[in-house]
């Protein structure tokens, strides 16, 4: 590399410090300017560190290290991978200085216009890098092996370097961008797997285009290399020209994906497609601005997935997975604000917080200034600060300026922790409608919360406020609505408009208003939010034992019109008749009583499938004949939901088993199910309902489960799948078969996916996981200890079950608490010291 003397350091030279782990590099020469240094006079060792004492403004410095990637079980750095045996890395966040000595930071751009890879002919084949290859061949003095060599024109940080050596096969397809420049794409997986790339390269085409519309941005170099690997610890990472890929998010075909996997495949690509602009041409000053990239990032690919599918159901989708995943990491002791203050392991900050509430942020400018406001706030974000690294300041200075406007309350959002909570009180008297509405939050002083509003009706459901932003930014305020012609029913927080939790300031929320809004929003988002509402009031109620015969009456109401509706958003439907996951419903507890949550759920669930058994079996009738008549595979809109609805109704019809009989019916059901299966998306639906069973389904679920199995004939995200479906079963003695399952011929802890498809599975199966004997807790604690050894990136992801002790009882807590004990009494990575000594503080 060159150094180059900041313009605007002043004063005496200091010493260059280098990154470097030293637990897997060695370091073998260190040479300035052709000179080889001298340790301990010119440069000195220290952890994680090499300290150049005298560095010369313009000198080229030469490292030469020796590194073992066969042993970075980490996967961070440069690796191997064991399935395909291809060499590849991971940089992001701090991977690059487990590759060589290096300024390791993102606001350190530079151009890496020379990077040599050089191999064995034979056994890799491919050898790839960023940006465009310069050069390639034989080695002179050795016909067996070849090299190439990479050059990329654009300044980046060390993060966004990449390298990939292997025996690869690819599909190869083309772009020609909106001026007229034609980009050669390739996508890369290991040769067994090419067939199932072409959904992958159709996705990336959608997003090149996707983003010059949406935004005016365009692709900008001449090719663009995606390469799936098998062990990877995240979903993908944007390498500049060469995204690496965890081989769940790119490969893709009907006989192996379910319409889920279809869809995180598209979303994935088009998220790692956007970083080009959003990540890799603006980067990030420092990790802190994580969400600079990550925030706005996923706030992209959501709106492509949109655009691309259904917006409303999309919306529906985020929201779910923020509720279950972000609320509740914001009420545990990791919850920090979207720009985090401070960090032992920055892999612990690639959180649901960062990405997640980081889009919502993204997604609350653009409902304050208007889509067209928010696109004026991108083009001046991207011309004032293309090539450089910048902060979430510069964001919103960009969008303030670019729209006139004023946010500086808004920055409270990037520092302030926690969900906040707005309040609702209205009235209604001679033609006007008032409504109060006040906020509490972590910030001591007022946010910023945009609350999209509209009024409808009560008399004819007509909408009669449309639409109409209301920006809070008062500890509490008035607004009022007048010329109405009779009473109204408010929608508040349409579509989801900031990331809050909403409540009326009474504690009571009024059904008869839900059960209007269920039925009649114009809002897509809050008629599902309505139902979804309705359903928590009687789960609850359930738990409680103290149903209210209203409650119940509204639930079947909307339960049965959601059912009776006639749409052809089948997905729409679907959400409408899914109850709220346990995980959602547990936010509303103060004390979490996860076996009671569990079962409350589930008696709600089995009352709907025998109250309307007969409808629900005639509508699973009727998509099971059109789907049959169908002769081919779609992966659209209607195709998805028309699965989503029918697998959705299957496992109403599956819960009625109570007698023998009932038992043999379900599983006769779902057998059916399982085996005409078109696709993995029905073929897992069956083998799902089917795991829960026990009794007179014992043998069915056995005789599937050994199917599946073998069908998949070691496909490695099937057989993921089968490993999942058994660990989230519903059944008394799952930690035994999990146990089982961990000492598996198919099962390592090496790989990620599979990591997470038994483990992290397990410990989202709350009643399992929960069991008061404390048993599932010893299992994951034990497990992490395992893991801690060879992964500490996920080792740390899965204490974040275990530091949410204080959310549950005594006994429960006392026993969660105890295996973070243990395992802070043992020498752990700093990844899960971090997450265990915040769980324990
Ligand atoms: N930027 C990467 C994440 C890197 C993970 C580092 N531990 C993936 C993404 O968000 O696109
Ligand atoms: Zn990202």
């Amino acid at each position: 590399m060159t150094l180059v003397a900041n313009p605007r350091y002043v004063g005496e030279p200091i010493p260059l410090v280098l990154d470097g782990d030293e637990t897997c590099l060695q370091l073998r020469s260190v040479r300035m300017n052709g000179q080889e240094l001298r340790e301990g006079v010119d440069y000195e060792l220290a952890p994680g560190r090499l300290l150049l004492k005298t560095p010369v403004d313009g000198a080229v410095v030469q490292t030469v290290v020796d590194l073992v990637p066969e042993e970075n079980t980490q996967l961070s750095g440069l690796y191997k991978d064991e399935a395909s045996a291809m060499y590849c890395t991971q940089c992001e966040a701090m991977g690059f200085r487990r590759i060589t000595y290096y300024p390791d930071r993102p606001d350190n751009m530079a151009t890496f216009t020379s990077v040599r890879l050089e191999a064995d002919k034979e056994r890799y084949p491919i050898l790839l890098s960023n940006g465009n290859r310069l050069d390639q061949g034989t080695v002179p003095e050795d016909d067996s092996r070849h090299y190439a060599i990479w050059s990329d024109p654009f300044p980046k940080p060390s993060y966004l370097f990449a390298a990939v050596v292997g025996k690869l096969g690819s599909i190869r397809d083309s772009y020609t961008t909106v001026s007229g420049k034609k980009v050669q794409l390739e996508v890369f997986s290991e040769p067994r797997n090419v067939h199932k790339l072409s959904y992958a390269m159709e996705s990336l085409q959608r997003s090149m285009q996707w983003d010059e519309q949406r935004f005016g941005l365009e692709y900008d170099l001449e090719l663009y290399n995606v390469v799936a690997v098998d062990s990877f610890n995240m979903g993908a990472m944007e390498n500049k020209g060469l995204n690496v890929f965890n081989t769940a998010y790119v490969l893709a075909d009907e006989g192996t994906a379910t319409d889920t996997d279809f869809e995180r495949v598209e979303g994935v690509i088009g998220h790692e497609y956007f970083h080009n602009w959003t990540g890799n041409r603006v980067t990030c000053r420092d990790w802190f601005q994580l969400t600079l990239k990550e925030g706005l990032t996923v706030f992209r690919d959501q709106e492509f997935s949109g655009d691309m599918n259904s917006k409303p159901v999309k919306r529906i989708e985020d929201v779910r997975v923020l509720r279950a995943r972000q609320f509740s990491e914001d009420a545990g002791p990791m919850s920090h604000p979207i720009r985090p203050e401070s960090y032992i392991s920055m892999d612990n900050f690639y959180t649901g917080t960062v990405y997640i509430k980081g889009a919502e942020v993204i997604r609350m400018y653009q409902t304050i200034l208007t889509p067209e406001g928010f696109n004026k706030g991108m083009k001046l974000y991207f011309e004032c600060h293309d090539g450089s690294a910048v902060t979430c300041d510069d964001f919103l200075a960009a969008m303030a300026d670019a729209n006139n406007v004023d946010l500086t309350q808004f920055a409270l959002w990037y520092s302030t922790p926690g969900t906040p909570t707005v309040q609702y009180e209205t009235s209604y008297a001679d033609g006007t409608f008032t409504l109060k509405l006040s906020q509490s939050s972590r910030s001591v002083t007022p946010m910023h919360i945009p609350v999209a509003f509209g009024l409808l009706d009560k008399a004819t459901g007509q909408e009669v406020v449309p639409t109409t932003v209301l920006e809070l930014k008062e500890a509490s305020q008035v607004f009022t609505f007048d010329g109405l012609e009779g009473d109204v029913v408010p929608s508040l927080l349409r579509d989801f408009s900031a990331p809050v939790k909403l409540e009326p300031v009474s504690g009571e929320v009024d059904e008869s208003d839900l059960a209007f809004l269920a039925a009649r929003d114009t809002d897509g988002f809050n008629r599902w939010d309505a139902g979804q509402r309705l359903y928590t009031s009687l789960i609850f109620q359930t738990l409680n034992d103290q149903i209210s015969s209203t409650t119940q009456a509204f639930v079947d109401e909307a339960f049965r019109m959601a059912l009776e509706q006639k749409t052809t958003d089948y997905s729409i439907q679907a959400y409408a008749l899914t109850l709220p996951s346990e995980s959602t419903l547990s936010e509303e507890m103060k004390i979490v009583d996860p076996v009671g949550l569990h079962e409350a759920r589930g008696k709600v669930k089995k009352a709907l499938a025998r109250k309307y058994e007969s409808e629900i079996r005639t509508t699973y009738d009727g998509l099971t004949e059109t789907m049959q008549a169908e002769t081919e595979f779609k992966v659209d809109a209607e195709a998805i939901g028309r699965r989503r609805l029918r697998n959705t109704l299957l496992e109403y019809l599956c819960s009625i088993r109570e007698t023998d009989q009932e038992q043999i019916a379900a599983a006769e059901l779902a057998m059916k199910h399982f085996q005409n299966a078109k696709g993995m998306t029905d073929k897992i639906a069956g083998l799902g309902a089917l795991a829960s069973m026990d009794g007179e389904g014992a043998d069915a679920r056995d005789e599937a489960m050994q199917t599946f199995y073998d069908d998949a004939e070691g496909d490695a995200l099937v057989l993921n799948k089968w490993f999942m479906t058994q660990a989230v079963a519903d059944l008394p003695d799952v930690l035994n078969r999990v146990k089982k399952l961990k000492e598996h011929p198919d099962f390592t802890l090496k790989n990620p996916n599979r990591c997470r498809s038994l483990i992290s599975a397990f410990a989202m199966n709350s009643a399992a996981f929960h069991d008061e004997s404390g048993e599932g807790y010893k299992f994951l604690g034990s497990t992490i200890a395992e893991l801690d050894k060879l992964n500490p990136q996920i080792s740390s992801r899965m204490a974040s079950s275990l530091i949410q002790w204080r959310r549950y009882d005594e006994e429960r807590g006392q026993l969660m608490k105890a295996e973070l004990e243990k395992l802070n009494a043992m020498k752990l990575s700093e990844d899960l010291f971090e997450i265990v000594s915040r769980g324990l503080k």
